[in-house]
């Protein structure tokens, strides 16, 4: 009865009552058992006394717990919480807007049937220049400033750099997946610049190739069409002309008239109302070679559009390092 008296939570009382009640190693079953050892007459009289043992420790018992119940109670009671008060709420970031972008794109893509792929950052001198019919001594290298990586640091044979636009994977998804094919690639690539309102060391690509029979200019300008009215939802303004890339033949630059100010001139643009948005142009057969497929018999468009640039000009961005200052006050605009 003392150690019932002294139960404090339903923690000592479970323990208190299997101590005595438990069916296998509990005091009263033990007890219980005893009592067949000992003599026939003093036989019904320890019985009956066991049971009234067992009754009253029972009834203490039960007693016991209606006390500690109506304790939580009290304590619940107390200790009452309004869980319909509101809470503060946790502050939920957002994609940036490069990458929403960067989806929409995608999506645009993939409903004309083209697969997104990825390739390295760090890539091979041969992939980023020679495959794409730029050999050491040409002169189109000095048109993309490149950070090279100490050879030391590669495997030896293959010289590193940073690659300088998303072209390479061009040739990496023709030795992959062979013709037709039809693929875009976003990606980071790198520059040597000295940077400006609308040129960063550090910008986004979008690669577009398309590899089949009978590829025409026609199909190039229809599929810059369709991604452009889907991005935009409002007519832009776009001009085609000649633009030189050794890895296509004929090459085309698409400019687009500058958003920013409405083509009025300002300093994204260089106050020439135009901004440099796409190189593109059909495949070089020497390209096509490179990635394995016969220009006899297949031909392909390609292009690379600058995606930083697009956001600039979807958003009204009127300088391009925002986009990599990771400021705040910029960045939750969007
Ligand atoms: C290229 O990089 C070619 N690889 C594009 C290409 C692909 C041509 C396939 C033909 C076929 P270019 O250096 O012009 O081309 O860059 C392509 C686009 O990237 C430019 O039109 C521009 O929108 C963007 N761009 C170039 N330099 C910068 C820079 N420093 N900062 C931001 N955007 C840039």
């Amino acid at each position: 009865m003392k150690e019932i008296q002294g139960i404090k939570n339903s923690k000592e009382w479970q323990e208190i009552e299997n101590k005595y009640f438990s069916r296998k190693s509990g005091e009263l079953a033990k007890l219980l058992k005893d009592i067949k050892d000992v003599s026939e007459d003093l036989r019904p009289k320890l019985g009956a006394m066991a049971n009234d043992v067992k009754e009253e420790i029972s009834k203490a018992l039960n007693k016991k717990k209606a006390d500690l119940d109506l304790q939580t109670e009290t304590n619940l009671e107390q200790d009452f919480i309004d869980v319909t008060l509101e809470i503060e709420k946790y502050k939920l970031g957002h994609l940036h807007p490069m990458t929403q972008v960067q989806s929409e794109l995608e999506d645009i893509f993939k409903s004309m049937g083209f697969m997104i792929l990825d390739g390295p950052e760090l890539e091979s001198d041969y992939y980023n220049f020679e495959a794409l019919n730029i050999p050491s001594w040409h002169p189109a290298r000095d048109a993309q400033d490149t950070f090279y990586i100490d050879p030391s640091t590669g495997s030896g044979k293959d010289k590193l750099v940073l690659r300088t636009h998303t072209s390479p994977v061009q040739i990496r998804a023709m030795q992959r997946y062979g013709a037709p094919l039809r693929c875009v690639v976003p990606g980071r690539v790198f520059r040597n610049e000295a940077t400006d309102a609308s040129h960063d060391h550090t910008f986004y690509q979008l690669e577009g190739l398309m590899v089949d029979k009978e590829i025409s200019i026609a199909n190039l300008v229809a599929v810059m069409k369709e991604m452009l009215s889907a991005i935009f939802k409002k007519e832009v303004k776009v001009r085609l002309r000649p633009g030189y890339f050794p890895f296509v033949e004929p090459g085309f630059e698409l400019d687009f008239g500058c958003l920013i100010c409405g083509g009025k001139g300002c300093s994204v643009c260089k106050q020439t109302g135009w901004i440099e948005f796409v190189g593109s142009g059909l495949v070089h057969p020497n390209v096509l070679k490179s990635g394995g497929i016969d220009p006899a018999k297949w031909s392909g468009f390609a292009f690379g559009l600058g995606l930083t640039r697009l956001v600039m000009m979807k958003y009204g961005i009127d300088d391009i390092r925002l986009l990599q200052s990771g400021d705040l006050r910029f960045l939750n605009q969007f």
